[in-house]
This record gives structure tokens, sequence and C-alpha cells, in this order.
């Protein structure tokens, strides 16, 4: 690997020559920066350039608009921390050490990272919002992150200096003021950078911002097909805890502000941490609105599917609400860019840290290796002299990003990194060698919503997956006739060949990738049928 710093007069085309693989675009007498904005348990089900249904994203749809769309785009392990990690290194978890949130105690910040790349390429590099990997982030020349997860309102930051101040307002709000902020004053102006712009929104409980509360109060929302899915043929998706449905799972007064003096829950008192933290005027404007929907909900008393349909309405309602803050901060930031003469050379990213349920299979939350958790939205602005526009439909995974981001800086991208750049694609190429498949591991149980631990590939069609740990069981897809995955075709004699082609791509995967814990758990009986 090349470690030695590029000097920027010219230095796009130095390292076109050194790597031998980048065209250079016509700014190349100028680095390009990059905006990475990063949001938490966005799904492409509610963002309208992917789906109409549901939500209206017009600030996020015109970067799609204005630049790509990815159609198949994923995560290699469905949670926060470890989809940091992987973004972060370009590396499965296995490889980064960040396998789930609950049994790491912290990211390993000393490991390389594309920040940190970046950084000793001469880019200035900065990181504003959730960060969410329990270590202090390293590789940025400015910092300011949440702590954990974050508070929606008056939240706390922790600066470089060590110390934690609260700040007043809105959490969505103030991330993109902080960007702003150093984009405008902060940075030094001699250097390309990259700024990470990483958004709590949209994780629970979506707590809405007070001037968009009344918001789609009027909106009702087909259920999903697979709403009361019977979990038939499917054991690990019966026994999870993210459903809708269950008031322990998705609980009335944490997670839809069902709170009333005499009523209980488990989550009850971190509910009243969050509301706690509002200003007197805040508060107010909270009760104002939802004081009535709680009157309403403990008089009607609804029970059953009744009570199931109720709450998947509020969830929506109350994600849209905090989705509408989201699209419009991206815009506000996006505004700024433009005005400011950044944009024409400079990359926007949009994604979110994985995909969500929203109903389906009756569910929220994420985890699963199932297509709606698996996926992330991922659309992409391009600079100058990148003319391809429109959809993207390779697949493509979040360890792909850090190579993205170093070619594009001219940056030569390190052979231990496990993803692919996607700049060929950016430029409109179509690699006939592109990747024909994708590798998955999920490890945190057991744990909060009780997905059980799994681990398998996705090609364009076929999915295979295998459960272990307190069960040990295979499913296989045929995600072009079984889209919603309902119907598990593992073991059937009519697809022997096709779960023997799948179970091989699995191996080569592993062993491409070094997953050498999956490899020995493949010894076991299961795997050789
Ligand atoms: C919290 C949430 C969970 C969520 C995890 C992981 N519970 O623990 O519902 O699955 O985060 O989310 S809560 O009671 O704290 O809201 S992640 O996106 O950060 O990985
Ligand atoms: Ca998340």
């Amino acid at each position: 690997m090349r470690t030695d710093r590029i000097l920027f007069a010219g230095g796009l085309a130095a390292a076109t020559a050194a790597t031998g693989c980048h065209r250079a675009p016509k700014t190349a007498d100028r680095p390009l920066n990059i905006v990475y904005i990063m949001t938490d348990d966005h799904t492409a089900q509610m963002m309208s350039c992917y789906d109409r249904r549901y939500a209206s994203t017009p600030h996020l749809d015109r970067l799609a608009a204005e630049g790509v769309r990815f159609t198949n785009s994923f995560v290699a392990n469905s949670l926060s921390g470890p989809s940091r990690a992987c973004m972060l290194t370009g590396k499965h978890s296995h490889r980064n050490g960040y396998t789930d949130n609950t049994t790491c105690p912290a990211f390993d910040g000393s490991q390389q990272t594309f920040p940190k790349l970046l950084q000793e390429a001469g880019y200035e590099t900065a990181l504003v919002g959730k960060w969410h990997l329990g270590s202090l982030p390293t590789g940025f020349d400015y910092w300011e992150i949440v702590p954990g997860q974050g508070d929606y309102y008056n939240p706390d930051f922790i600066r470089q200096s060590g110390d934690t101040v609260r700040n007043a307002g809105y959490l969505t709000r103030i991330v993109t003021d902080k960007s702003i902020e150093w984009l405008e004053h902060g940075r030094d102006r001699s250097k390309p950078f990259c700024l990470l712009v990483h958004h709590k929104a949209l994780h629970r409980n979506w707590m809405a911002d007070t001037c968009h509360l009344a918001l789609y109060e009027d909106r009702t929302f087909e259920l999903p097909a697979t709403f009361f899915d019977d979990y038939a043929g499917r054991p690990a998706a019966a026994a999870q805890e993210m459903s809708i449905a269950s008031d322990h799972d998705m609980d009335p007064i944490y997670d839809l502000k069902m709170w009333r003096p005499d009523r209980e829950s488990r989550l009850k008192a971190t509910y009243e941490a969050f509301v706690g933290r509002m200003d007197p005027a805040q508060r107010a404007a909270w009760d104002r609105f939802y004081g009535p929907i709680v009157d309403e909900f403990y008089r009607r008393n609804p029970q059953g599917r009744e009570r199931a349909e109720w709450k998947f309405t509020r969830y929506m309602r109350d994600y849209l609400k905090t989705l509408r803050s989201l699209d419009d901060e991206v815009g506000r930031l996006t505004d700024y860019l433009r005005d400011a003469g950044l944009l024409e050379n400079t990359l926007v990213v949009y994604t979110s840290d994985q995909g969500f349920y929203m109903g389906e299979h009756g569910w929220f939350d994420k985890r699963f290796m199932y297509e709606e958790s698996m996926r992330t939205p991922l659309v992409m602005r391009l600079p100058e002299g990148f003319d391809r526009r429109g959809d993207i439909d390779e697949m493509v995974q979040n360890i792909d990003y850090a190579p993205t981001f170093l070619e594009l800086a001219g940056v030569p991208v390190p052979d231990d990194i496990q993803g692919r750049s996607l700049v060929p694609l950016l430029r409109g190429e179509r690699p006939d060698e592109w990747r024909e498949a994708l590798y998955y591991h999920f490890y945190e149980y057991p744990a909060e919503h009780m997905v059980k631990r799994h681990y398998g590939v996705r090609t364009d069609r076929w999915k295979l997956i295998r459960f272990y740990d307190d069960i040990d069981w295979w499913e296989l897809y045929d995600l072009e006739n079984d889209p919603e995955e309902l119907h598990n075709l593992y073991g059937k004699p009519e697809y022997a060949d096709r779960q023997r082609e799948m179970t091989e791509e699995l191996i080569r995967l592993q062993r491409q990738y070094a997953d050498t814990l999956a490899l020995r758990l493949n010894g076991s009986a299961a795997a050789a049928k």
C-alpha cells in the first residue's frame, strides 16, 4: 500500500498515474470534496424516490434526480455500530472487530479507516452527529458527536476537548447547523474536505420536532400484505421480539407516546427521561398534541387486530413527522453547498445505517437478512465530470463506501479493504465482472429484539440464510417468485441443485472474506446436506 502524502496541486492527476485506473474527471485540477450524509433506520420504503406509497421526501429525491439512485444497495450486518464500522473500514464485521452493539465495548479506533487515509492524503476530515461506536472518533480534524444514541430534544454533544455540552433545540436541525458552521468557518479552506453528517433521525422512538407534530394526522396507511405473517417454515422469524402488535416489543408509552401517570410499562422511565429534557415550551406543545390522542386511546382501549392496526398507524405517522425534519435539513445543507459554490465539486452521498421494517412481517426494527433490513437507501449527487445519471442496478454494499471515497480522492485503495470502489459505476462503466453475490453476517443474540445469529449469501435472484447458535436452521428464497420471503425452499428436492450452488457460493465468500468463525460453523452436519 502507498501511504505517502499526495500533494493537491495536480494531486488527482498524480494519483491517476499512480493507480493506473483513475480517469480524471473535468475538475482534475481541483480535488473533490465529499459530504457523506447518513441517517439512522431510514428505510427505502419511506423515501419517495424509491417508494411512493407513504412518504414525500423532495429534497432527498432531488439528490437522486440530479445524480444516481442505487436500486440494489445493501448492508453487511444490519445494526448501527457494526454497519458504521463496515463503512469506516471497508471490511466485514469479523475483520473490523465490531460485530454487535452489546458485546463489543468499543470500536478499535487504532485500525485503518477511510477518514484516516484521507487525512493522511491531505484532506480536512470532520464528523458531526451520531457515532455510536463506544470509543471516541479517530481520523478526524474536527468532530462533535452525541453520546450513544443521542437525544432528539436539547441533546448533549461530546466535543473534542472532552467536554459534554447540552445544546438547545431539535437534534436534526442542530446537526445541520454544526455541519454548516464547520463548512463556513471551521475548515482549512486550502484543503479538500470530507464531512460526515450522521443523523440520529429516524431512530426509535421517532420523536418529531414540535413544529411537525400536527402533520399527517389525516393519513392512514395500507397494511403491508405480510403484516399478519404466521412465520410458517421460519422459526427464527417466529422467535423475534420486534412485533408491532406486541405491547412488550412496541411499547405504547415509549414508542407511541401514550404516557399516563397511572399506566406502567417496561420503557416508561426511558420515555420520561426523553420528555424530561424538553424546555417548558417544547413540553407544552408536546402535551397539547399528544394529550387528546392519549385520552382517546385509553378511552377506546382497542384490542387484538384493531390495536395492532392503531399502533401501525401511529408508528407510521410519527416516523413520517420525524422524517420531515430530516428531508428539510438535507435540503438546507444542499442549498448551503450550492450557495457556497461547493456543490459542483462535491460528491454528496445519502444513505442510512440500514433498512427498517414498516410493518412488513408485522415488524419494526431491522437485524434480519430479509430484504427490508438488508437493503439500505443509497443516492449520490455526483460532482462535475461524472455524467452518470439515473439508476445503478449492480449490487453494492456498505463496505464499498470506503474504497469509493478513497478512489475519488485519488488515494490508493489498500489491499486489505474488502469492498469495491463504486467509481467505475459512477462513471457509467458496466464492468463485466461486477460481484454476483453479497455476504452477510449478524451476531447480536441474545439481545433486544431477539433476532438469532445468522449468516448468508444473496445473489440477484436467490438468498440462502443459516441461523445458528441456539438453533440450526437454513432458509432458501427465490426472490423473483417470492419477494416477500415467505416460502422457505430449503430441503425441497426440486431445489437441491440451487441449494448446492448457493451453499458453495456461501463458502466461497466466507473463504474470500476470511470469516473463519462461519467456516468453522459450516462444518456441522447441517452444512453438509
Ligand atoms: C436501541 C433500541 C432498539 C434498537 C437498538 C439498535 N431500543 O437499543 O430498538 O434495535 O437501539 O439500534 S431503545 O429502547 O433504546 O429505543 S441501532 O440502529 O442503534 O443499531
Ligand atoms: Ca440504525
